[in-house]
């Protein structure tokens, strides 16, 4: 079922998660609605923080072009184990920021591995938008946000807006 996004600040989207042990049918579930609720954000990636729940688990689809067949990817354990010299800049944004967008600069290209649900070893390369995304989801398990890489200044600009954001939706 679709679960509540948290919005920061929130001490939690500031954790280290913990490496799942084994991948039990509970977190196989968690899986499925972090893609049900990353789909219907609508957004192209999704970390088990975001919906409060402090293990290492993302979940990924970046397929964009219309007709394309979406390529949902669910990352148990995920760690970059190389990345290029060559870096790329792009506008990111997060569900847990909403309507606030940044560049951030970032390796271009970068080799992950990862456990699949059924507990399979996984390596793959990925370029592009699929390597901003998976970074940007790995970060999330060690508690950065994307904000961390902006300006003191700007940071704290956005940190604000989020938190009257809240205190609005909390009175709503
Ligand atoms: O982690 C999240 O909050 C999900 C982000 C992932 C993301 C952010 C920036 C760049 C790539 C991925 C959401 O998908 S934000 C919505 C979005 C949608 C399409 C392209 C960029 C951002
Ligand atoms: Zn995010």
């Amino acid at each position: 079922m679709k679960r509540n996004i948290l919005i920061h600040p929130d001490p939690r989207l500031k954790k280290v998660c913990a490496p799942v042990a084994d991948i039990t049918d509970e977190l196989r579930s968690l899986a499925d609605d972090m893609l049900e609720t990353m789909y219907d954000a609508p957004g192209i990636g999704l970390a088990a923080p975001q919906i409060g729940v402090l293990d290492r688990l993302i979940v990924v689809d970046c397929v964009k072009e219309e007709g394309e067949s979406p390529r949902p990817l669910i990352m148990f354990n995920p760690e970059i184990i190389a990345s290029s010299d060559e870096t790329n800049v792009y506008e990111e944004g997060c569900l847990s920021i909403p309507e606030q967008y940044a560049e951030v600069t970032r390796p271009k290209v970068v080799d992950v591995a990862w456990l699949d649900r059924d507990g399979n070893a996984q390596q793959e390369t990925f370029d592009g938008l699929w390597a901003t995304c998976v970074q940007h989801e790995i970060d999330h398990l060690n508690g950065k946000l994307f904000i961390d890489y902006l300006k003191p200044l700007k940071r704290q600009m956005i940190t604000r807006k989020m938190q009257k954001l809240k205190r609005e939706r909390a009175r709503a």
